[in-house]
């Protein structure tokens, strides 16, 4: 067996990272408004990447650009400086765009379909411009047949009154439109003296999800930052499955020198975590993460006897007899680790901590707590809460 150490095991934790990365499904959204909408702006507020001011994009056609980034399973089309002035021009988007979401269907390639649209109009024109609506019918009925789900996205909303009733508007027309979604993505200062707080994206992100292909529903969930509870959401899924395969596995033998606690599915758990929460980590960090939870001696916040340690907490945990600890020891202990690390990735998600805390000895020692902390929860055989 490979020797046990939290550097090991860290860089095996990134390696099994960059391969979840990789196969994630690329997710595709195409995003359409008139300039000054607010697309850009709303991009980079939901999105982890700012890919929107990474430089002019790719040209896909003459209104239309794309936007992506190398290990980031996101491509983002927009219409930069769109204007809708006369027939010609209306009629020329409307080809361009279903042009590309046409070809993508074509390939047969759900990496290269367009999975949804947002289509921004900013609140404050007051009003849905006549152009704009006879582009969006016409479009919609085009789009139709390809069944893309079409988001129309109320920008600029800091009047909430204001698109309540440019909602009520739209939905009038009854345009087969996904939803309707007032947000405001960026805080808005009135005067230099109100501010109104930003709103709406997690609602749009939790639309978004379910709209979209079910194949490209984990890919959203990582490479949004808007909607947290979606994130924690899936993590715990992960965490579930993990606790039950440890269980699965059955009694996991525990070399004392070298308490091998972290075994593949712990690996995979932390790894499927930390791509959820799209937060970047060094493999210091991870390390530190190690060493603080399950650790071996030496290295350990619980002390030399790491594994005695451990299953003091756990209700019913026993001791190690013959070195194997039991199913359901293994599930719990792999459950409080995921959630524990869950904890902690919330805590940086939303900017509480900062990720390289965690290497610091205040970091080490709150993992470390909220790990114990949940090692003493009364759990079943596989690893659920009781
Ligand atoms: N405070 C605040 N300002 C916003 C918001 N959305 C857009 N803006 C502002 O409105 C202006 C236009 O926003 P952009 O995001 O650049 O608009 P765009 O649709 O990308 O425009 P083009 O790239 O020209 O097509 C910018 O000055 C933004 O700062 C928002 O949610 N909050
Ligand atoms: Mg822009």
């Amino acid at each position: 067996m490979e020797k046990y150490n939290p550097q090991n095991v860290a860089r095996k934790i990134l390696e099994s990272i960059q391969e979840a990365r990789k196969n994630m499904t690329m997710l595709n959204v195409m995003v359409l408004g008139k300039t000054g909408a607010g697309k850009s702006t709303l991009i980079n507020n939901v999105f982890n990447e700012e890919l929107a001011e990474t430089g002019i994009g790719k040209p896909v056609t003459d209104q239309i650009r794309s936007y992506s980034k190398e290990g980031f399973a996101l491509t983002i089309y927009d219409t930069p400086g769109l204007e809708l002035g006369g027939e010609n021009s209306l009629n020329k988007l409307l080809k361009e765009v279903t042009d590309v979401i046409d070809k993508g269907m074509k390939s047969g390639d759900i990496e290269k379909a367009i999975h949804c649209i947002w289509y921004c109009v900013n609140t404050n024109t007051h009003r849905f411009e006549e152009a704009e609506k006879s582009f969006i019918s016409r479009f919609l009925d085009e789009a139709k047949q390809y069944n893309v789900p079409v988001i129309l996205v109320l920008t600029q909303s800091f009047s909430k009154q204001d698109a309540q009733e440019l909602r009520s508007e739209i939905e009038k027309e009854n345009l087969p439109l996904a939803q309707v979604v007032p947000v405001l993505a960026q805080d808005y200062v009135i005067d230099g003296e109100y501010t109104v707080k930003a709103y709406g994206l997690e609602r749009l992100i939790e639309i978004m999800n379910s709209v979209i292909p079910e194949s490209v529903k984990n890919t959203l969930i990582a490479v949004q930052k808007a909607n947290i509870d979606m994130k924690r959401t899936r993590a715990r899924a992960i965490v579930a499955t993990s606790a039950a395969t440890a269980a699965a596995t059955g009694a996991v033998p525990v070399p004392f020198a070298d308490a091998v606690l972290l075994v593949p599915e712990q690996i995979a758990m932390l790894a499927g975590i930390t791509v959820t929460f799209g937060i970047p980590v060094e493999k210091a960090t991870l390390a530190a993460v190690v060493s603080a939870t399950v650790g071996t001696s030496g290295a350990t916040a619980l002390g030399r006897s790491a594994v005695g340690g451990l299953l003091k907490l756990i209700p019913g945990g026993g001791s190690v007899a013959g070195g194997v600890i039991s199913a359901s020891v293994a599930a719990a202990i792999t459950a409080a680790l995921g959630e524990a690390y869950i904890a902690v990735m919330t805590m940086v998600a939303k900017g509480e901590m900062q990720i390289g805390d965690l290497e610091t000895k205040e970091g080490k020692k709150q993992i470390t707590k909220l790990f114990k902390e949940r090692l003493k929860i009364k759990r079943n055989d596989k690893g659920e809460e009781i």
